[in-house]
This record gives structure tokens, C-alpha cells and sequence, in this order.
């Protein structure tokens, strides 16, 4: 198969796109959050406005937390129809979908600075804080009707995005879409509670278990919490009840690297990094084989755990030495 050509496209063409075309399929990243569900229900709630028929499609299964957009779609059994990833930054986050959908996206919509570009089309805004931002003034540009549930999707995705519109991502037109979102019915109290302050009796053990791996670098400039294999069995959290533990590693005065390590398999982890200026994630994660926002990234590590800990450390040195927070040379 030839390598795909990416051409960017900007949102009258997307819009164009979509009109063009009956049968889509839309993708989210595996390990779903708020944007990539959101982006994805609120553009399949918009083609069925629209009278296509769409389906969304997740590798894994969707948390129950979202389940007040995120509902039953249409089944497509079409070969033909068109595929759309959203809030897909490298065709590896697909998941298990990676197998089927590999070289066949037609259209990516996406926010992240770090995409890879393996979609025929990109629809591309790394000044959006979340994907949603961008499938809202889609909607617009098309002109379908935005229902309370469509609403509630897209108000979910900026929220989670935006760790309740507090990450350095929120902008003037974050605000200014969100508020635009309470002329319809979505509750957001309500949404909030549920995205941000609520958490199960496991989860909560869980997190008691991971403090006590907290391990401090760099004159406590960087703290490291490990999440095992062993601490999700005990606890049954794993993958997405697992979003909320970076967040910890970002809360701690004087931190400016907060390294997240979970176990994902015998000798693989995942990293999620959280960063303060002038230290960057995205270009972290990059020297790690990952990607992501400047403020907060990832990337997927083989090794021992403490063979993993040591590249990680080791990156994340790199970034404080060419920035001048930290220097081993000053010791
Ligand atoms: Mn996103």
C-alpha cells in the first residue's frame, strides 16, 4: 500500500466533505475520554440531522459515566463507507481498530500539534483546546440542527479537555463556545460533578496505593508515580479509570514535570506526562516515540519498569537542561 498523501482542510471544505458523502464510520481513540466521545457522538448526532447513517466505533468499551450522549448508533455494514477519526492523533491510538482501519481514513479531525498525518484529510486546529471546540463551529458551518444532547457531548469534550476550563488551552473562544452551549439544556453542575468529582470506592484505593510509589527528581521538580499491574488487580481500576491519576501528578507545588507510569502489560507501560512552562510534553514524548499537547502527552515504553523509569528520567532531564530549570552541572 502507498503511503497516504495528508492534505489539510480547512472547515468550509469539511463541511463540504460531509455533504458529499451518505455512510460514515467515525473512530475514537481507545482508552475513550470526554473530547474523543464527545467530537464523536456530537458529528454523529449532526449526519443524522443531516439524514446520513453513521456509526461510532471505540476499541474499547465506553465508561458508563457518558452514557448521557454517548448511546446506541446505527450498525454499518457497508464496505464503501466513509471513515472519520476524531481526537486520533496516530493511527496506533486506535487501538484494536488499528488492524481494520489502517490506511483507510478519509478524514481526520484533531487538535493535537504532535498528528501524524495518516488521514487523507485533515481537518487540523492545535489552538483548540478540545476537538469539540472545532465540531461545534462544524455544526455551525453546516447549519444542522444542535439538539441538548448533541449540546452535552460537545460541552463534555471542552470541559474534560480543559480539566474544567483550568489548563493553559482555554481561550478566549473556549469560553465564548461554552457559553454559547448553556442556551441549550445540558446541566452542567451536573456533568462536572460527574466528570470531575466523582470517583468509585476502588478508584479511591487505588490512588492511596499510587502515592505511595511518589518518587521526587530534580530538586522535587518532577515528581514519578507508578501505577503496576498488581495495584489494578487488587483495585480492578484499569485503563480509563485510570485518567484521573496524572491530574494528581500535576497537583504538587514546585512540580513542573508530573510523570505518570502505568502498567499495560508485562514489560510495556504507559507514560503520561504533564508539564508547567518552559518545559514541553509534546516534544518529551516525541524523543520517547510519543506525542501530545504541550502541556500534556504520552507515549507507550518497552523495558523493566526501572529500565522505563531511567528513559523517562533521562527526557525529561534533557528538557529541563535545554530550558535551564535544571542542571546536573550546577550540583
Ligand atoms: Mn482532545
Amino acid at each position: 500500500m502507498s503511503k497516504t498523501i495528508c492534505r489539510e482542510i480547512n472547515l468550509a471544505e469539511t463541511a463540504k466533505f460531509l455533504k458529499k458523502h451518505e455512510d460514515y464510520i467515525i473512530l475514537t481513540h481507545a482508552s475513550p475520554d470526554g473530547d474523543t466521545l464527545g467530537s464523536a457522538y456530537a458529528l454523529y448526532y449532526g449526519l443524522k440531522e443531516m439524514g446520513k447513517v453513521a456509526q461510532v466505533l471505540c476499541s474499547d468499551l465506553i465508561p458508563s459515566k457518558y452514557s448521557y450522549f454517548a448511546t446506541k448508533t446505527d450498525h454499518i455494514t457497508n464496505n464503501d463507507a466513509v471513515v472519520i477519526a476524531v481526537d486520533v492523533a496516530d493511527e496506533k491510538l486506535l487501538g484494536a481498530l488499528e488492524d481494520n482501519f489502517k490506511g483507510k481514513v478519509k478524514l481526520c479531525i484533531d487538535h493535537h500539534i504532535s498528528n501524524t498525518r495518516y488521514a487523507e484529510n485533515l481537518l487540523l486546529d492545535s489552538n483548540a483546546s478540545a476537538v469539540c471546540e472545532i465540531m461545534y463551529e462544524l455544526l455551525k458551518k453546516l447549519k444542522v440542527n444542535i439538539n441538548d444532547v448533541t449540546a452535552k457531548a460537545l460541552y463534555t469534550g471542552i470541559a474534560t479537555d480543559t480539566g474544567c476550563f483550568k489548563y493553559s488551552n482555554v481561550t478566549a473562544k473556549t469560553h465564548l463556545i461554552a457559553s454559547e452551549l448553556f442556551e441549550y439544556n445540558i446541566d452542567a453542575a451536573e456533568i462536572n460533578r460527574l466528570m470531575f468529582d466523582t470517583k468509585s470506592k476502588n478508584l479511591l484505593q487505588l490512588e492511596r496505593m499510587v502515592l505511595d510509589t511518589a518518587e521526587y527528581h530534580f530538586d522535587d521538580k518532577c515528581i514519578l508515580l507508578t501505577v503496576t499491574d498488581k495495584m489494578q488487580e487488587v483495585t480492578g481500576c484499569s485503563g480509563t479509570d485510570l485518567e484521573g491519576i496524572s491530574i494528581i501528578s500535576r497537583s504538587v507545588e514546585g512540580v513542573l514535570a508530573g510523570i505518570t507510569i502505568k502498567q499495560t502489560g508485562d514489560n510495556t507501560f504507559k507514560l503520561s506526562l504533564r508539564t508547567f512552562p518552559p518545559l514541553d510534553a509534546s516534544a518529551i514524548c516525541k524523543t520517547l516515540g510519543g506525542g501530545g499537547h504541550k502541556a500534556a502527552a504520552g507515549a507507550t515504553l518497552e523495558g523493566t519498569l526501572s529500565e522505563v523509569k531511567e528513559k523517562i528520567l533521562a527526557a525529561v532531564k534533557d528538557n529541563m537542561e535545554k530550558t535551564n530549570v535544571w542542571s546536573s552541572a550546577d550540583k
